[in-house]
């Protein structure tokens, strides 16, 4: 058995493409890695990576986030500026005795210390974004609309359970703000022999629910993948929200291949891969407190890309 599954669209390709690697019996470590790359190199998702959108000031500031369910190492980056791939920084940084949580300079000093790859990672289109957004003056800081952190999730023919997230974090955010993304039990958490987790969403409130961790704190105890993400996006809204709740997503996969997503919002997608299923775009659908899976039309992948890679006019 291996599998995989990602938050949004967004993963698919790079989940088609590590897929291959998991099928050959190479780790689950190495699928994440290229997986969440691919996103990261793809200038056109503007949330993740290179063209990510910057903070309040104009600058990139990139977190990621890598675990692994063997033995609970983890590795993360955050507010790191100008490095090609934070993930693998992340990954790299999980290998550390300690020091395995690095912010801003200390992260990219770290990263060329290691020979990653530099690169100015603010796109034109990311400028213009910025530009339109400082005319628009907007004070409110919402995650944009189509908020869009990468999380994946690898079970690999050992069994061993891999989490990783990699974001430009909310667009005009202040500097130095670090969100849930790269930090574990936040964004990501995996546990061998039960699962993974990770979320996507409202940084500051997933966090208060140490979301990633609940979940597969959940698996553990018996709930299902799914019954344990609607579980803990319920649980976490009620705790939080009297009113206007904010934008908090999930996806969770055990080690046998059973999956889950749930949103609070209208049209999270997230792609699923298992031995025998193809890479597949997932719709959620909320009713009553449980979530309906449909899969996505041809229809909606294509406008999903139309939007993407629309021509950006300055305003
Ligand atoms: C953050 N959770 O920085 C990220 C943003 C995000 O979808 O996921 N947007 O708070």
């Amino acid at each position: 058995m291996y599998a995989m599954i990602g938050t949004w669209r967004m993963a698919l390709e790079g989940i088609e493409k590590a897929m291959d690697l998991l099928k050959e019996g190479r780790s689950g470590e190495e699928a994440l890695s290229l997986a969440i790359s691919e996103v990261e190199n793809f200038p056109f998702f503007k949330s993740v990576g290179y063209g990510g959108l910057p903070n309040r000031d104009g600058v990139v500031e990139l977190d990621a986030g890598f675990m692994r369910g063997s033995d609970l190492s983890f590795g993360a980056v955050g507010a790191m500026q100008d490095i090609k791939n934070p993930i693998q920084v992340a990954i790299r940084l999980s290998k550390e005795p300690f020091n395995n949580f690095l912010v801003g300079e200390g992260a990219r000093q770290y990263a060329i210390d290691q020979g990653f790859e530099e690169e100015k990672m603010l796109t034109d289109r990311g400028r213009i974004h910025y530009e339109n957004r400082l005319k628009e003056e907007q004070e409110e800081l919402t995650p944009y609309a189509g908020h869009d952190t990468v999380g994946i999730l690898a079970v690999d023919t050992k069994g061993d359970t891999y989490a990783g997230t990699s974001t430009s974090g909310l667009f005009m955010k202040h500097p130095g703000r670090i969100g849930d993304s790269p930090v574990p039990g936040g964004g990501y958490y995996a546990l061998n022999g039960v699962g993974a987790a990770s979320a996507t969403g409202m940084g500051e409130d997933l966090m208060k629910g140490c979301i990633s961790y609940e979940i597969v704190k959940r698996m553990e105890r018996g709930e299902s993948p799914q019954e344990a993400c609607d579980h803990g996006i319920n649980t976490l809204e009620k705790n939080i929200y009297k009113e206007s709740p904010r934008d908090l997503s999930v996806i969770a996969i055990d080690d046998q291949g059973n999956f889950g997503a749930a949103s609070n919002i209208e049209d999270f997608s997230f792609v699923i891969a298992l031995e025998n299923k193809e890479p597949t775009v997932y719709l959620c659908r909320r009713e009553n407190g449980k979530t309906i899976h449909e899969e996505a039309t041809e229809k909606w992948l294509q406008e999903y890309m139309d939007r993407r890679m629309a021509k950006l006019e300055r305003k």
